[in-house]
């Protein structure tokens, strides 16, 4: 089943739908955002120059320092009485990306969602209880609005309480929850800690995203709360969750709604276009957003896309799951890896709980890297044997051996109960 017929629309006709929506995003972003209008002139690219999707590799990308530089609202196209909603992203560090919506804006913002949560199995009718954070953070409203868009419950929760998050889960007996991942974890921790069976109540998918997850720790998610796993995907800068979702059909990559948000994928050193199948960062550009029009956005994930058909039917292109960024790459004594390497390993041993961290640090000139696993609560086994195990297991993954391996006792990493997981700590 799908929200909206575009969804199964022939590649034809997503195609003319595309070009004319890019046409009229680049007229809008040159004619309103002096930064574009800059940025395009340099480039020396003028908006008549756009007439398919295969001229969206002449415009000049738009990077997270264009947003920062352009604090709070140098890339808005629209005056401020237009403006029905703000939200923002803060990241670690710098300045928040500021980001706005118009009514149209929201309208939608909401569709999207209500396409993605359809795609993840909701029914109109189902209860949903939105665990993700309300306020700036697009997780909370976007969630919430997209759940009343499609004629669904929306139990507005929010993040933290999670004890009562599980009472509420059994007693108003909610069809799917949407939090992080690492969050539906922690729930099904505390539902253990609560002597209540998670696996028992009518609770039946999990939408998660907002943070990188891995196919194992999916699996742990499915597997510990009897549930389906859909991701969700999104980020602010280009509308908040829901510029791609999961099927429940396939569950084989995100499919982007690609009527609303235009992919590419890019060599993250070159920006170079990269084809189909190739991994790479993923680069959005909106088709439909008036407030906040978005020209080539470096998002720093990376993925690959496919076109090829769907089990559900619906024709728009997939997106891998986003196990990494860019960013994310972890480079000690000259070598590389991904956190999402790491999880990979903690995943395979039964021994070990879902959660890790990893601490960075510099000695003298010498970075050092310490990994810290946890010992599931029953764990009665041979320490020692299981750290040379893992240890082993970590070295052929990462091709070297970290510092120090700590197992650390159940419980004694800190969950998140708000907002993303953590899960790097670079002290260097
Ligand atoms: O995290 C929007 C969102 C809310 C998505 C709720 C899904 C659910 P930001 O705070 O702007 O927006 O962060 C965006 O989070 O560039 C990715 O790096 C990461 N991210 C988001 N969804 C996923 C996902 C929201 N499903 C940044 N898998 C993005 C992996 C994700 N990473």
């Amino acid at each position: 089943m799908t929200y909206k017929a575009i969804e199964t629309a022939s590649r034809e006709e997503i195609r003319e739908v595309q070009n004319e929506r890019l046409r009229e995003t680049v007229r809008n972003a040159y004619e309103n955002v002096e930064y574009y209008r800059e940025a395009l002139d340099e480039a020396g690219v003028s908006p008549e120059d756009i007439e398919t999707v295969d001229d969206v590799t002449t415009l000049p990308f738009t990077t997270k320092e264009d947003f920062r530089d352009e604090y709070p609202d140098g890339l808005f196209a629209v005056d401020d009485e237009e403006i029905t909603r703000i939200h923002a992203s803060s990241g670690t560090t710098g300045k928040p990306k500021i980001v706005s919506y118009t009514d149209d804006d929201l309208e939608v913002w909401n569709e999207v969602v209500a396409r993605s949560l359809t795609a993840a199995g909701v029914e109109p009718g189902d209860t949903v209880q939105n665990a993700y954070g309300y306020g700036l953070f697009t997780g909370g409203l976007g969630l919430h609005y997209g759940v009343e868009e499609l004629g669904a419950t929306v139990i507005p929760i929010g993040g933290g309480q999670t004890q009562r998050q599980v009472e509420m889960l059994k007693d108003l007996e909610s069809d799917a929850i949407s939090c992080t991942p690492s969050y539906a974890l922690y729930l099904a921790e505390t539902a253990e800690e609560m002597g209540i069976d998670i696996k028992d109540l009518p609770l039946s998918t999990v939408i998660f995203g907002a943070e990188p997850c891995t196919d194992p720790m999916r699996e742990e998610i499915e597997e510990r709360l009897d549930v389906n796993g859909i991701d969700i995907y999104g980020l602010s800068e280009i509308v908040g969750p829901g510029v791609s979702n999961e099927c429940h059909e396939a569950q084989d990559g995100l499919h982007i709604w690609e009527d609303r948000f235009y992919p590419e994928v890019v060599d993250p050193e070159t920006g170079e276009p990269l084809p189909e199948g190739e991994e790479g960062e993923l680069v959005l550009t909106t088709l439909s957003k008036a407030a906040l029009p978005v020209l080539r956005y470096r998002t720093g994930d990376l993925t690959t896309l496919t076109y090829e058909e769907c089990a559900c039917g619906r024709t728009m292109v997939r997106m891998d799951n986003v196990t990494g960024r860019a960013d994310d790459l972890i480079i000690v004594r000259g070598v590389n890896f991904y956190p999402s390497e790491v999880e990979d390993v903690v995943l395979e041993f039964d021994e070990i709980a879902p959660h890790y961290r990893i601490d960075l640090e510099r000695e003298g000139n010498l970075d050092t890297i310490e990994i810290t696993v946890e010992l599931v609560e029953d764990f009665d086994g041979d320490e020692e044997r299981l750290h040379s195990e893992i240890l082993t297991r970590l070295e052929n993954v990462l091709s070297f051996t970290p510092d120090q391996l700590t197992l650390a006792e159940y419980s004694s990493i800190e969950r998140s109960e708000v907002g993303k997981v953590q899960r790097v700590f670079d002290h260097r």
